[in-house]
């Protein structure tokens, strides 16, 4: 399957409410700054409008080889041939979305502590996504910030490769590194930037910075 080749190094979650430009020219702009992955997460109540963009996307990005997630909908990701889909731990089991979407489909799950970390359900998931590192307006009613103690301890504890995510920087990227993180995931910095393929390309610049240990 070519989960294996999953590269979580730079990943994006593309929040149309976060978008200062429209989220379709976003994604093109971070698939110019070299992102390995966006994941849709569009929380409008306008199911044909998240269709509609989740279809455009895929399309486009499917030619740039750059692989489109589906958060929250097993039957969006199915719908569009999406390369995956990100679940949270109220948005089904994952055995069934495996059964759903085959073994070639990424499957994602979000993993905030060290019980979801090692639950055996993990089995049918390629990724992890554990934070929030710090506090942010992205998510709703978040829970408590877990700070890079607590991210080293739960990329330590996971059986499954792990993104890092809630309010990462710039700054940061070098730090996520050193947690063994297979990357790291950004809403806003990227989303809410005038110039997202220019912060992209920084982003990316500096997780390569860090892989050579520089
Ligand atoms: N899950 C935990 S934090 C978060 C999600 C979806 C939001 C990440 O967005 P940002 O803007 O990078 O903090
Ligand atoms: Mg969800």
């Amino acid at each position: 399957m070519h989960n294996s080749q999953l590269d979580l190094s730079l990943y994006l979650i593309l929040d149309p409410a976060q978008c200062r430009l429209a989220p379709l020219e976003v994604a093109l702009a971070a698939a110019r700054g070299g992102i390995s992955l966006i994941q849709l997460r569009d929380k409008r109540a306008d199911q044909q409008a998240c269709l509609d963009l989740a279809h455009q996307l895929q399309h486009r990005l499917a030619a740039l080889k750059v692989p489109l997630i589906i958060n929250d909908s097993v039957v969006i990701a199915k719908a569009v041939g999406a390369a995956g889909v990100h679940l949270g731990q109220g948005d089904g089991d994952l055995a069934t979305a495996r059964e759903i979407l085959g073994a070639d489909v990424i499957i994602g799950r979000t993993a905030p502590n060290a019980q979801a970390l090692q639950a055996d359900e993990l089995r049918f998931a390629d990724y992890v996504g554990h934070g929030p590192v710090y506090a942010t307006a992205t998510k709703q009613n978040h829970l408590p910030p877990i700070g890079w103690s607590g991210a080293t301890a739960g990329v330590a504890l996971s059986r499954k490769p792990v993104v890092l995510i809630g309010g990462l920087r710039l700054i940061d990227v070098a730090q996520v590194y050193q947690t063994g993180a297979q990357g790291l995931a950004v809403a806003s910095a990227i989303c809410g930037a005038s110039d997202p393929e220019s912060i992209t390309r920084q982003f990316r610049q500096a997780w390569s910075l860090a892989v050579q240990g520089l």
